[in-house]
């Protein structure tokens, strides 16, 4: 009998995947992982936070609760409050029942059915991505079927924002493009336009009838306060025109695992919204047929009880301080070694992660000699450091850079 399974060809090898095993196997006990995304305590462990336990022991308790199917839009009560999170309990779009807001698979669900729904129904099928962004970006895009393009966002050399790319590579896309923007704590470079410049990129997205795309995965990581973070997207909305959202809980709920998260479609009137909804649900319902329930219901809970609101916003604004203290740390202690070169970005930038500006080949050194991992362009996750592994990677840092020139 003929195989057809046997002649696939092997997938290419994935840098993530690889850093990965490379952490895997290493049998040192001082090994550090810098590469993933995820929260870590002071202690190196994963964090799961009290309210979140909170919430899930009060729907333990809760026998009115039962395991039907959702709607395939999701939870309606989730999907009221993660709009009003994003947007304000005071927007203007939501008093007029302009946003469709569906629950999703976290941001990459959020994104993946956005863009699906757009591959259908928006006239432009070309999506402008932030060069470099978050890597999944391309995949997301390009599997729903839409053609990619890029715009300059990093400057190599300043460590920030190439303001003057970006705004003239929007200024040159068609009309009717989409353009991928995030919302806050870019990744990986940790480098965000200020809300001066937001307002610029807002004028040229409107004024070129681009069609954004927000991706809101970091909202209160960043700056420690929610509606600080959400400031970008709102913004756009205030304006009237429309935009996409996609909202992630993985990050400021610690909710990686529960796949939580809501797509936002802002629309120009109630009657569109309508209609719209109605199209996304046809994108859901072949792929999951309706997303699952325990997530949001944590999620729901704890939006919906003040106290328990309150309490995330301590244990949220708690993480971004820690991540902000490990930045601080970490420059002063790269400063004290006599490192060449100026690593001030390292506290200019801002969320989870910090481009710091290392090249592959010292990555690798790294690796090698001091066991701590990160992704090949030199991305470090800030929130997987703590005062005791700084000195760890700053000594390593010194001497990737005093050994192997830029
Ligand atoms: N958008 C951005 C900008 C992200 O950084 C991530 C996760 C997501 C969306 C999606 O996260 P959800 O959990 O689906 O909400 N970035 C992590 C993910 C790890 C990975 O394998 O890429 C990261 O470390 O970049």
């Amino acid at each position: 009998m003929s195989s057809i399974l046997s002649s696939i060809l092997p997938a290419p090898e994935d840098p993530v995947l690889s850093l990965i095993f490379g952490f895997r196997d290493d049998p040192s006990p001082v090994k550090l992982n810098l590469g993933a995304g995820a929260y870590r305590t002071e202690e190196g462990k994963p964090l799961v936070l009290d309210v979140v336990r909170r919430a899930e022991q009060h729907l333990a308790n809760d026998l009115s609760k039962n395991k039907e199917y959702p709607p395939f839009s999701g939870l309606p009560d989730f999907n009221i409050l993660s709009a009003k999170l994003i947007l304000g309990d005071d927007s203007l779009a939501l008093k007029e029942k302009r946003v469709v807001t569906v629950q999703c698979l976290s941001g990459t669900g959020s994104l993946r059915v956005g863009a699906e729904f757009l591959a259908k129904h928006n006239q432009q099928l070309t999506v402008f991505l932030p060069i470099p962004t978050w890597e999944n970006h391309l995949s997301i895009f390009t599997m729903a079927g839409l053609s990619v393009n890029h715009f300059r966002y990093y400057d190599p050399k300043s460590r920030g924002l190439d303001f003057k790319g970006l705004l003239e590579d929007l200024g040159s896309a068609p009309s009717g493009a989409i353009v991928v923007l995030q919302a806050c704590g870019h990744n990986p470079t940790g480098v965000d336009p200020t809300l001066e410049q937001w307002e610029h990129i807002r004028q040229i997205v409107r004024s070129k009838g681009l069609l954004p795309f927000f991706d809101s995965a970091y909202q209160g990581f960043a700056s420690g306060s929610l509606d600080l973070d959400a400031q970008a997207v709102r913004m756009f909305v205030a304006d009237g025109g429309e935009c996409l959202i996609a909202q992630s809980y993985s990050k400021n709920l610690g909710l990686y695992g529960e796949r939580i998260g809501a797509l936002n479609i802002v629309c120009e009137s109630e009657n569109v919204a309508r209609i719209v909804e109605s199209q996304v649900i046809l994108v859901v319902r072949p792929m999951y047929l309706c997303p699952p329930i325990h997530g949001a219901s944590i999620v729901t809970t704890i939006l919906k009880d003040s106290d328990m609101y309150k309490d995330w916003t301590i244990e949220l604004k708690g993480m971004a301080d820690r991540i902000i203290s490990m930045r601080q740390q970490l420059y002063e202690a790269i400063k004290a070694r006599g490192t060449p070169g100026d690593w001030s970005h390292i506290v200019k930038h801002i969320g989870m992660f910090t481009f710091t500006g290392l090249n592959e080949e010292q990555v690798r050194f790294i690796a090698k000699e001091y066991h701590i991992y990160m992704t090949y362009d030199g991305r470090i996750s800030m929130a997987s450091l703590s005062s005791n592994t700084v000195p760890q990677l700053a000594d390593a840092i010194h001497a990737a850079v005093t050994r192997i020139s830029y």
